[in-house]
């Protein structure tokens, strides 16, 4: 079997030493960190989304394959997050409360360390004033967390600092219009928008 048609059975069986052995084989064929990423774990992870939602597969075995995804990941980020850019701004990202996917929101933050953006994580408030952030990014992957998204942006308010800082927002069930209606500056369907996105946002 392919590298990479490895790599996508490990996350799907949840194997994490065959997803960092497939992962290291690929990179080795010179296959692109990012190609890597967008072509064959997201899919593969879209699988196993698959499989919970018909019930064939179960919490247990989602935490497996994230495993061999966060393996993955290990190996590929360090590269995602080296372009060697120019400091473009200072971002502070998180998962809203209650919600631990946190795959995605490691995912975009790489890039954005590649972008030439400066990451800290979570609590969101007091660390954008702590380190005065330009940008801050959520990230919801459950319909019942979303609505943290819009008590975060209520935070910013009530702390005086919504001037201060533009905020975007992301995850699979998270649309521009949700973006819109709970005030958000912007929206990003993936790693790769995102980066766009925040340079647009900190430029504005
Ligand atoms: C892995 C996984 C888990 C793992 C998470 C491990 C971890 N540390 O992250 C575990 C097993 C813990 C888990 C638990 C649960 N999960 Co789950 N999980 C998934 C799964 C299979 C993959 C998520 C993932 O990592 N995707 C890959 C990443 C790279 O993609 P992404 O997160 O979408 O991020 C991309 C974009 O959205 C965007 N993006 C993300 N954030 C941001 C932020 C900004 C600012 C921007 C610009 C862009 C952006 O860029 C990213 C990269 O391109 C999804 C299915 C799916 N297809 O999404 C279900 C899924 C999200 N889970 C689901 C559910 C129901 C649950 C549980 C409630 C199950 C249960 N009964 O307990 C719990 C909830 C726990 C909790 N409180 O959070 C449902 C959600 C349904 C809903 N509409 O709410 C899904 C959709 C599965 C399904 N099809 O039913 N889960």
């Amino acid at each position: 079997m392919h590298d990479l048609e490895q790599l996508k059975e490990a996350l799907i069986v949840g194997d994490w030493k065959a997803a960092a052995a497939a992962t290291q084989a690929a990179l080795a064929r010179g296959v692109a960190p990012l190609t890597i990423v967008t072509g064959h774990l997201m899919p593969a992870m879209d699988e196993v989304g698959r499989l919970f939602e018909c019930e064939e597969y179960f919490v247990p075995e989602m935490l497996l394959s994230s495993r061999a995804m966060k393996a993955s990941m290990q190996i590929l980020r360090p590269l995602l997050a080296s372009s060697g850019a120019e400091p473009a701004g200072r971002v502070v990202i998180g998962t809203v409360k209650g919600d631990l996917h946190d795959i995605g929101k490691n995912l975009v933050a790489a890039m954005l360390e590649g972008g030439g953006f400066d990451v800290a994580p979570e609590l969101f408030v007091e660390t954008a004033a702590a380190r005065s952030a330009d940008l801050v990014a959520l990230s919801a992957l459950l319909t019942v967390t979303m609505g943290w998204m819009k008590t975060t942006i209520d935070a910013f308010k009530a702390a005086g600092l919504r001037e201060k800082v533009k905020i975007m927002v992301g995850g699979a069930p998270i649309t521009q219009q949700y973006a819109d209606a709970i005030g958000a500056d912007g929206f990003g369907d993936s790693a790769g928008t995102a980066v766009a996105l925040a340079r647009k946002l900190v430029a504005a």
